[in-house]
């Protein structure tokens, strides 16, 4: 493996408009803090860079939405995840922001970088504008029918009730959102990447040389290079953004995936006056941590942005993650189906870590996973609190008791605490090995097994026992407990460092460095410790049911405003109403047409005769049951064979909500053949 000097790590800057929830955190962010604590302890030189996102139409839709500036909401949300991050120990060295004056400079400057060399393809092309607000409309902010679902609600670039990719142009009747007028084409001057330029670059460098990227990164680039690349618009009409930096540019800024990716870059020049080498000599190995629908950015685009430019390295890798879904449904902050980091702290404070160990332990690493309530109780009843504190208290607890705190020394070793001492090296590489491959899970499962490693050291040694017997042998046994205990302050760090910050104290030790992880004398003979407290606490099954409550009456909400009331129709005139005959009737004999499920034939009294009308309520109605019932019909509806039946006329029925039928009856018995008027 090829040595590097320093790293550069970076984590996907989420958008300024909402907060943070778990599926953020196990895709992206607990496993880049984990190797970014990870190399710091093994005492590399390492950055970690994140910030706001601040630009882009769903920004500027949500401030719309909410009558604000969207500066207002990214001031809002900016503020508010940043915090969320710093509650949850991921310990980024800069949380920048890509509205900082210092980030439009360096967007700006790389733009005209690339446009002095010629890099850009300069094109017109017609788009949507809103004569009523004067402006071009973004996708998202034309809306119309989908052509494939017709879904009367799509927008301008997907919709999202049958998910098919749109472009403006398939929308049936779009209108804009912004004014509700109806868009017309209008011709735009825009500047564009030539991506098919770098393909066969991008094929070489990707495809056989990084042949060692998680199978999920590989296999989306290498589609998407098989697919052909096109030339992609790096500017857009909008008002909200870093303002494109050359001439005959008014109201075009840069499209936010070209200016965010660039917020590395400027949170670097931020952060540190040396930003240079990290960004620009070889020996630094940048990776770049990100949710899957951000791998085609981050492995294809920003790539040859930085190649176009010239002066930059390239990532090194990308591990990006698949989607966590909480309790088998898609995490969708418009639907509310998360879990919000501000909330889970209010009810559970203090429990970072556990949602940190119960994250990284199911990361989407390989395929999407599923996030369940019940999951994370087991995770922290039955391995935090049953196998590490478990372990850890019982070995703080008995060096109190039996020598007041004092580390006893370690006498004569049998075979089988050779072999656990031998162990904790094994472990440590294990670790390492799994971090170094981005292998979150396996490394936290590697890590664990050290203290279930102490843990059946203890339960077979049983010192609380041999105490009586044999009060020697009890001071090897705690010591290489201790020292067990020791190491996993080092190898959990990085998955649980408030657990393990907590754990030092009371080992009365400070942080030590990752290679002195698998050392067997990391407590010395005499050295004290402080009087343990409890590292885990169980969880109970009232907590957990209160957080599936909250879900279950999500998913309520969501049910009854999806479930929406057809919207009214056109007005009809008092004449066009009074010509349908509509009256009462009696039905008198009911029976199914043979060989369907939906249709019954009824016989009806209707006061002017007796008629036959077959009608689609089988499915809500026995024969039997509806057979003496005084029901409405539309007596003039002109008569229709149905299946060989001569139909004549209707029988007004209900629709609910929920798409059942019921019949409409005279609230009182009256007469057949009355008119409903
Ligand atoms: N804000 C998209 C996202 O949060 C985007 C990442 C930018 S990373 C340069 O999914
Ligand atoms: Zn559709």
């Amino acid at each position: 493996m090829k040595k590097f000097k320093r790293y550069l790590v970076t984590s996907a800057l989420p958008y300024a408009n909402g907060p943070i929830h778990i599926g953020h955190l196990a895709g992206v962010y607990v496993p880049s803090d984990i190797y970014t604590r990870y190399l710091r302890l093994k005492g590399e030189d390492v950055i970690s860079i994140c910030g706001s996102d601040e630009h882009g139409v769903p920004i500027t839709l949500k401030a719309r939405n909410e009558g604000v500036t969207p500066q207002e909401v990214v001031d809002r949300y900016h503020a508010v995840n940043k915090k969320a991050f710093e509650d949850f120990g991921i310990a980024f060295d800069i949380y920048s922001r890509t509205s900082n004056k210092i980030h439009y400079e360096t967007a700006s400057d790389f733009f005209l970088k690339l446009y002095n060399k010629g890099e850009f393809i300069e094109k017109s092309s017609e788009q949507y504008y809103d004569e009523e607000a004067g402006c071009f409309l973004a996708d998202r902010y034309i809306m119309g029918t989908c052509p494939h679902c017709g879904n009367e609600n799509a927008y301008g670039d997907q919709c999202e009730k049958c998910g098919t990719s749109l472009t403006p142009s398939d929308l049936i009747n779009p209108h804009s959102t912004v004014s509700g007028s109806k868009p017309v084409l209008r011709e735009t001057l825009h500047w564009y990447l030539p991506l098919d330029k770098y393909e066969s670059w991008l094929r070489k460098w990707i495809l056989e040389d990084h042949k060692e990227w998680k199978t999920n990164v590989y296999g989306q680039c290498k589609s998407w290079l098989d697919q052909g690349l096109q030339p992609r618009a790096v500017s857009r009409d909008l008002d909200w953004g870093v303002p494109v930096p050359v001439k005959n540019a008014a109201g075009k800024v840069l499209y936010v995936w070209f200016d965010a990716p660039i917020g590395y870059i400027s949170a670097t020049k931020e952060l540190t006056p040396q930003w240079e080498k990290y960004w620009k000599d070889k020996e630094t190995k940048m990776v770049h941590f990100i949710g899957k629908d951000n791998i085609v950015f981050h492995c294809i685009i920003f790539p040859a942005m930085l190649k176009a430019e010239g002066s930059f390295i390239l990532p090194e890798n990308v591990p990006a993650n698949e989607f966590l879904n909480l309790e088998n449904d898609k995490i969708s902050t418009s639907r509310n189906w998360a879990v919000w980091l501000h909330e889970y702290l209010i009810d559970f404070p203090g429990k970072q870590d556990v949602l940190r160990y119960a994250l990284c332990s199911s990361a989407p690493e390989t395929k999407d996973n599923d996030f369940t309530w019940k999951d994370f109780q087991a995770r922290n009843n039955n391995e935090l609190v049953a196998i590490l504190g478990n372990f850890v208290n019982r070995t703080l607890v008995l060096t109190n008791n039996y020598y007041d705190g004092k580390v006893p020394a370690r006498g004569k070793t049998d075979p089988n605490d050779n072999s656990v001492l031998n162990e904790i090296v094994r472990l440590k590489e294990n670790v390492e090995a799994s971090l170094e491959t981005f292998r979150f899970r396996e490394a936290l499962k590697e890590a664990m097994n050290l203290a279930r490693l102490g843990n059946k050291y203890l339960a077979d040694a049983e010192p609380w026992k041999v105490i009586k017997t044999d009060p020697d042998r009890v001071k090897t046994i705690m010591n290489i407990a201790l020292q067990i205990t020791a190491n996993l302050t080092i190898i959990l760090e990085p998955f649980l460092p408030f657990s393990m910050e907590k754990l030092r104290a009371w080992l009365n030790i400070s942080l030590m460095k990752w290679n002195d992880a698998g050392k067997t004398d990391l407590l010395k003979t005499g050295h004290i410790i402080n009087k343990p407290g409890l590292l885990f606490e169980k969880i109970e099954d009232t907590a957990i049911t209160r957080q599936i409550d909250k879900l279950l009456a999500t998913r309520k909400a969501n049910e009854a405003s999806a479930t929406k009331i057809v919207p009214g129709k056109e007005t009809v005139t008092f004449d066009d109403f009074t010509r349908l005959d509509i009256r009462t009737a009696t039905v008198l004999e009911a029976e199914k047409v043979p060989k369907t499920t939906k249709l019954l034939k009824l016989k009806i009294d209707t006061g002017l005769d007796i008629r036959t009308i077959v009608s689609g309520i089988a499915e809500y109605f026995e024969p039997e049951t509806i057979v003496g019932k005084q029901i409405s019909i539309v007596a003039n509806l002109e008569s229709r064979k149905i299946r060989g039946i001569e139909s004549k006329g209707m029988i007004l029925m209900a629709e609910d909500k929920d798409g059942r039928l019921v019949l409409v009856s005279p609230a009182d018995k009256v007469s057949n053949g009355s008119i409903i008027k």
